[in-house]
């Protein structure tokens, strides 16, 4: 098992593996562990550098389930992961829960709230000492479209996301195992996605390797809605691999997918495309 970053020559690209009753797109698809092992298997035939295991929800309106529950959802499907020498993250604000994860084989935390919603999360994050996404967060899903308000998007994410890698780093995180994320969706409109999409370049720039997230959010259905239906989820695949294909050519050192060959074909056409200027 690799406590460090995977790396490649191009963009990783992360598949998603929600079990879970609820996420927006495959919610109650996986919530069976034996689905959710094979699921994960499949993304890492097709060649997921990561498999991203989630055990609660975190779409907008979720309430929060509790953490034994999330545990026992999330580690049975890790341990079988890495038992077949699959890297897997997981997805939690819980501390709890991504204890419980590293110790079951996981190589990575993903706290989509940046160390925020739990305070023993920096701490232990430290002490395990794996590689950490801290991704930009303001409220629990329930409410946080409520605070989708900002007076520069691109900077004020960027400042509140440098700050949460300060409290990390404070908290004995090292540097190197920082990864930063934008968090798109999260208490942010459809233009502040947007916003933050056009200037990767500023997170790139802070030194930090930075995940995208886009994989068929409700951004993509807006922009894709006819006569004011937004495009449902299941339909926004070739947006979504658009998306990675720029963020590739951005710089961004992985995406995350549920459409693992879709991205990881993008990521590839990205770093041939760079490599030709080369
Ligand atoms: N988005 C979701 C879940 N986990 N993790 C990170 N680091 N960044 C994200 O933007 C993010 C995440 C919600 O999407 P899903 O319901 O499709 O998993």
């Amino acid at each position: 098992m690799t406590r460090t970053l995977p790396s490649a020559d191009r963009s990783l690209v992360m598949g998603v593996l929600n079990v879970t009753a609820d996420s927006f797109s495959d919610g109650g698809r996986f919530l069976q562990t034996d689905r959710a092992i094979e699921h994960g298997l499949q993304m890492h035939r097709i060649g997921a550098d990561l498999i991203d295991v989630g055990g609660e929800s975190t779409r907008p309106g979720a309430e929060r389930v509790p953490a034994d529950v999330e545990i026992a959802r999330v580690v049975p499907v890790i341990e079988a992961l890495s038992a077949e020498g699959i890297a897997t993250s997981i997805d939690t604000m819980r501390a709890s829960v991504a204890r419980a994860a590293i110790e079951a084989g996981c190589a990575i935390i993903n706290d989509v709230s940046g160390g925020l919603a739990d305070p023993e999360m920096n701490p232990t994050a430290a002490e395990l000492d794996v590689p950490y996404i801290l991704m930009h967060w303001r409220a629990h899903s329930r409410d946080m479209q409520a605070f989708a308000r900002y007076d520069d998007v691109v900077e004020d994410v960027l400042r509140e996301l440098l700050t949460r890698v300060d409290e990390a780093l404070a908290a004995g995180v090292r540097r190197e195992r920082i990864i930063i994320d934008p968090g798109l969706g999260f208490a942010k409109t459809a233009d502040h996605n947007w916003a933050l999409l056009s200037r990767l370049d500023r997170f790139v720039g802070a030194g930090y390797p930075v995940l995208v997230a886009a994989s068929r959010k409700s951004f993509l259905g807006s922009l894709l809605s006819v006569d004011g239906t937004p495009r449902p989820p299941g339909g926004r695949e070739d947006a979504t691999t658009a998306i990675s294909a720029l963020s590739a050519i951005g710089g961004a050192w992985c995406v995350r997918a549920h459409h693992v060959q879709a991205s990881l074909d993008a990521v590839k056409v990205a770093a041939a495309w760079k490599a030709g200027r080369a």
